[in-house]
């Protein structure tokens, strides 16, 4: 298997026939891939939904969390559940376009130290209210300026990277928005690439405006402190 299409879900019923076809569409015939779908403890059918479409789908598989526990866990989750070596993430609500994968994995597949490279999607037109993307611009100024992690849109949820990659990285909850920084403190690369972005068409977003700024800015000062203390050991040859 090629890779692993980790998706963190909460209450996205309506979302998950629509993104799976998408995703059939793009990589079917393309690549040896696998969706994998994490839910967290969803109220709305979603559980359901995807069960139904498994009877049909032997490649599509369901990761449960007991209770929520945040959507860095979920992809935690997912990625440690992968089957295949590569891994891309999407979010389930259909705001990002199943149709960039091929291009991230061709640009992973190309990079001569692929298993060190983060290939992070840039949403290139945001498809969101003013309020977020005023709000997702200015954390991304100060988020980069203090970090340096020269990335500038770490929210995307697309994203393409090695497994084992990922599992190197220190984890905490939202540890998501930050893994630029993460992945350069570990001594790898990441690569931006613009991709596509769409508007929410069903269901409701799971996270408000101010709710982010608070723990985001608790996150900065502990990455910073983080990127500070890495110590990173590079072995002799
Ligand atoms: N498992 C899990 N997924 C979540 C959680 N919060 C958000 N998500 C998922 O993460 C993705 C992005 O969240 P969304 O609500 O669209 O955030 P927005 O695009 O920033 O408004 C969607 O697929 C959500 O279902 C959570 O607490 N647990
Ligand atoms: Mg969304």
């Amino acid at each position: 298997m090629d890779l692993s299409v980790v998706i963190p879900v909460r209450n996205e019923a309506a979302n998950i026939a629509p993104l799976v076809d998408e995703i059939r569409a793009a990589l079917d015939g393309r690549l040896d891939y696998e969706i994998v779908y994490v839910d967290d403890g969803s109220s709305d059918g979603t559980v359901a939904e995807i069960e139904r479409l498994q009877r049909g789908l032997p490649t599509l598989r369901l990761v449960r969390h007991r209770a929520r526990a945040g959507q860095s866990a979920a992809v935690r989750s997912g990625v440690r559940a992968a089957s295949a070596p590569w891994i891309a993430t999407l979010d389930g609500d259909g705001q990002n376009d199943p149709a960039d994968i091929p291009r991230l994995w061709a640009m992973a597949r190309a990079a001569v130290d692929a298993r060190h490279v983060l290939i992070a999607g840039r949403r290139a037109k945001r498809r969101d209210s003013a309020m977020k993307r005023c709000s997702s611009r200015i954390a991304n100024g100060v988020r980069r300026r203090m970090l340096g992690d020269d990335t500038p849109d770490t929210g995307c949820g697309l994203k393409l990277f090695a497994r084992t990659l990922y599992l190197d990285l220190p984890f905490f909850d939202h540890q998501h928005r930050f893994l630029p920084a993460l992945v350069i403190r570990e001594g790898g690369r990441v690569v931006s690439v613009p991709v596509n972005h769409r508007p929410r068409q069903r269901g409701t977003s799971n996270y408000g405006t101010l709710d982010r700024l608070w723990v985001g800015i608790v996150d900065l000062v502990g990455v910073m402190w983080l990127k500070r203390r890495a110590g990173r050991a590079v072995l002799r040859d």
